[in-house]
């Protein structure tokens, strides 16, 4: 087994709950700071190169589901999830240097943002044409299938991919086939500037479930180990040769759509009342309350990732951009 392997195995495992709870602070804490660090200081110094999509406030549908995931399973991030790199192993300073086109980005400098993936760690690169990974995840499923694996596809997009075609061809056919697939939606009640019930006519992405004869279930989208185990069902029942499980994750976009969206068209109480639900504040809270940890464990774990974090900027920012020359490589087949 490889370390990566190894890695995601362990995580995957069973721990205590003081165990998980700690795991899950690390990835909630590496996905804001990265992301803080990427929208609120790269960006405005011009060194990220492409838009920047943050997920702040929703970074627990993205760790509480990723750590659920087997060695042999395939996730299809959105642009919202970048724990699941994290999570599955992915260094820290690879994603950064990603993000600023560097040679030792996840593309190799082809990028300048998050269309990236990496087969080695059953990361699928994520797709800019929203919902356009749900076949493929549905195709992901059938493949292992084949294979004789017994891997589970988890696939992630927002709610409004839920109004798109290919949303719903693949969930059908995913439905159709009883492929493993676990179909995670963040519901940040935002689609860009469109809110929630001017794309859809239904009061939940989960109503739309059972019209596809598959479970569904809605899921606080801010609790991290809530979500962990509604994917611990969900896979167990995909695993189970049951058929696809969709999630629906209630959470909010804390902030504009992208970097340069101020999100003016968002009425400013909803973002005090979400700052109150705040994943990583509810996570410390239920760790000092059930005695997981001290409040001097937690502020040593979060100067630890900012610590993890400006070393990794620093690799990131020495590493090159690529040749002229090797614009094509990875384009073509070539033999
Ligand atoms: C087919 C398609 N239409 C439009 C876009 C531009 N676009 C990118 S993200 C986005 C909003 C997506 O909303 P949602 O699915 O709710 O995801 P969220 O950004 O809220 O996480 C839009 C309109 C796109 N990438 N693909
Ligand atoms: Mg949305």
């Amino acid at each position: 087994m490889s370390t990566a392997h190894a890695s995601i195995a362990e995580n995957a495992a069973s721990s205590t709950e003081g165990d998980l709870a700690r795991k899950c602070l690390y990835y909630l804490s590496l996905m804001r700071e990265v992301e803080d660090r990427i929208e609120r200081k790269l960006y405005r110094q011009g060194k990220v190169l492409g838009g920047v999509y943050t997920g702040r406030g929703q970074e627990a549908i993205s760790v509480g589901s990723a750590l659920v995931a087997g060695p042999d399973d395939v996730l299809l991030p959105s642009h919202r999830d970048m724990a699941v790199f994290f999570v599955r192993g992915v260094p820290t300073r690879r994603v950064l240097a990603q993000y600023m086109g560097r040679v030792g980005g996840l593309t190799r400098g082809r990028d300048g943002n998050m269309h990236m993936g990496d087969m080695s760690v059953g990361v699928v690169s994520i797709i800019s044409a929203l919902a356009a990974t749900v076949p493929v995840a549905a195709g992901a499923a059938l493949a292992m299938r084949y294979k004789g694996i017994n891997g589970v596809a988890f696939s992630y997009f927002g709610d409004g991919s839920t109004s798109r075609g290919d949303w719903h061809e693949g969930v059908n056919f995913a439905a159709v086939q009883k492929l493993p697939v676990v179909f995670l939606c963040n519901n940040n009640q935002y689609a860009y500037s469109t809110p929630l019930e001017l794309q859809m006519a239904c009061a939940n992405v989960a109503d739309k479930g059972p019209a596809y004869g598959i479970p569904a279930e809605i899921v606080d989208g801010n609790d991290v180990l809530a979500v962990y185990e509604a994917a611990q069902r969900a896979a167990a029942h995909a695993r189970a040769g049951l058929g696809p499980y969709l999630l629906e994750c209630k959470t909010f976009r804390m902030t504009g759509h992208s970097a340069n969206d101020a999100a003016h068209y968002v009425p400013k109480e909803l973002f005090g009342e979400w700052e109150k639900l705040d994943p990583i504040v509810r996570l410390e809270k239920r760790m000092l309350d059930r005695g997981w940890a001290s409040q001097g464990e937690i502020d040593e774990a979060r100067a630890r990732v900012r610590q993890e974090v400006d070393d990794a900027v620093v690799w990131a920012e020495q590493s090159p951009y690529p040749e002229g020359s090797s614009l094509t490589e990875g384009v073509y087949e070539t033999e």
